[in-house]
């Protein structure tokens, strides 16, 4: 490369990432093939429109690339329709409430503070500020989705689109409960899947298609493919929703992104795919158990998906920060979260979020999660104490070994 400022860049990143101990939950590791995909010609190719509706010539094979994506899409989740141009999950909400929300309509979400994402109707979001929201958040005592709850709120609001989904939230959400309660309250319901759409491809968690009118996602968490948006909805939708993103919102497709999904659908269609979801899950399991069994408390307490998250303010007396920014001098990658009622700032929190999708494609077992839960445990009980700090960054050191 001859800009030697971003080769360095992005070599420096491709160590952290071989060597730290990633636990982001909304984060993975793409195969070399969508990587190819991605850093392909196509990027290259204007291509405002859809396949056979181009507003520019010479997309042959870029129709057939997002045909492909698209047939593969539905194919992948027993979808009417797919749009697989939205830039990022972002612009696949935005897309949806588009399509079928007019400015100052109603608009119900989970609350970020429970676990919701900016765009399910949050105040500084384009969401909070289009539409008139409101949101249901978790049980005090269960730091569950109380059904009862939100149905009372959906009925006493009347809103035109229920948003059910979470960026937060580590137990299986109940589909069809959430149907009933769009029907009652008059209200379409739009899933967001995103952080769980890998295992709901999977078949190791329901799926909320058969139940939703729309489905949103990014293709790049559990599903393991490059950083984008998604949208399946029944077909008496398709034509508002395209247009909601093309010309609503973008303009040309990153055509190369595109071809990226396309591959990562048909990855998730293989039999390893599935055996992947499955360790994904059990691995989550293992490291809540062991940090459960080292004292910390489980927000919820358990998990049903890929994701852990734990309340170490009321473990040990940290906050989420403090603990996110010693375990990043140990080379074990987390974030901050706010827990459900948290009295701590955003910028500080009582909790961390951790997720086993990264780590469990790079090979991890459930004997490896075993010991990160037992050195994340090692740095939280002995948080100021810079000998505990060094054996633990040699622990994860040579955890690492086998891996690299
Ligand atoms: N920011 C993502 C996450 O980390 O969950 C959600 O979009």
């Amino acid at each position: 490369m001859k800009d030697k400022q971003i080769e360095a860049i992005i070599s420096n990143e491709e160590k952290r990432q071989a060597h730290n101990i990633e636990l982001i939950a909304s984060e993975n590791y793409c195969s070399k093939d969508v990587m190819e995909a991605v850093g392909s010609c196509l990027t290259n190719k204007y291509a405002e429109g859809y396949p056979g509706k181009r507003y520019y010539g010479g997309c042959v094979n870029v129709d057939e690339s997002e045909s492909l994506a698209i047939q593969r899409a539905c194919e992948l989740f027993h979808a009417e329709h797919a749009n697989v141009q939205p830039h990022c999950g972002s612009a696949a909400n935005m897309a949806v409430y588009r399509a079928v929300l007019k400015q100052g309509d109603r608009l119900l979400g989970m609350s970020l503070d429970a676990g919701g994402h900016l765009t399910h109707g949050y105040k500084l979001s384009f969401s909070g500020n289009d539409y008139e929201t409101f949101s249901y958040g978790v049980d005090k005592e269960s730091e569950q989705i109380d059904y009862d709850e939100v149905e009372r709120i959906a009925l006493e609001v009347r809103p035109k689109l229920i948003v059910a989904g979470a960026s937060a939230y580590a137990r299986f959400i109940d589909y069809p409960r959430f149907k009933a309660i769009a029907d009652k309250a008059g209200a379409l319901l739009m899933v967001d899947m995103a952080h769980v759409a890998g295992l709901v491809a999977a078949g190791v968690h329901p799926s909320p298609v058969p139940y939703a009118d729309f489905v949103t996602s990014t293709t790049h968490k559990t599903l393991r493919g490059p950083r984008g948006g998604l949208v399946l909805c029944r077909e008496e939708y398709a034509k508002a929703l395209d247009r909601a993103v093309f010309p609503g919102i973008q303009g040309g497709p990153l055509c190369h992104v595109i071809a990226g999904k396309a591959v990562c659908f048909y990855e998730a269609m293989q039999p390893e795919f599935i055996a992947y979801q499955k360790d994904v899950v059990n691995n989550a399991k293992v490291l809540m158990e062991t940090l459960k069994d080292e004292g910390f408390r489980i927000v919820s307490g358990g998990t049903d998906n890929h994701m852990v998250l734990v309340d170490v303010k009321n473990s040990f007396g940290i906050t989420g920060r403090k603990l996110e920014q010693k375990l990043d001098e140990v080379n074990i990658t987390v974030n901050k979260n706010a827990i459900p009622y948290d009295e701590e700032k955003p910028a500080y929190t009582s909790g961390i979020r951790l997720g086993t999708p990264a780590m469990t494609t790079r090979g991890f077992k459930q004997e490896e999660f075993k010991e990160v839960g037992k050195i994340i445990s090692l740095v939280a009980h002995n948080i100021d104490d810079e000998q505990s700090i060094v054996i633990a960054k040699r622990r994860v050191e040579q955890l690492m070994e086998r891996f690299v």
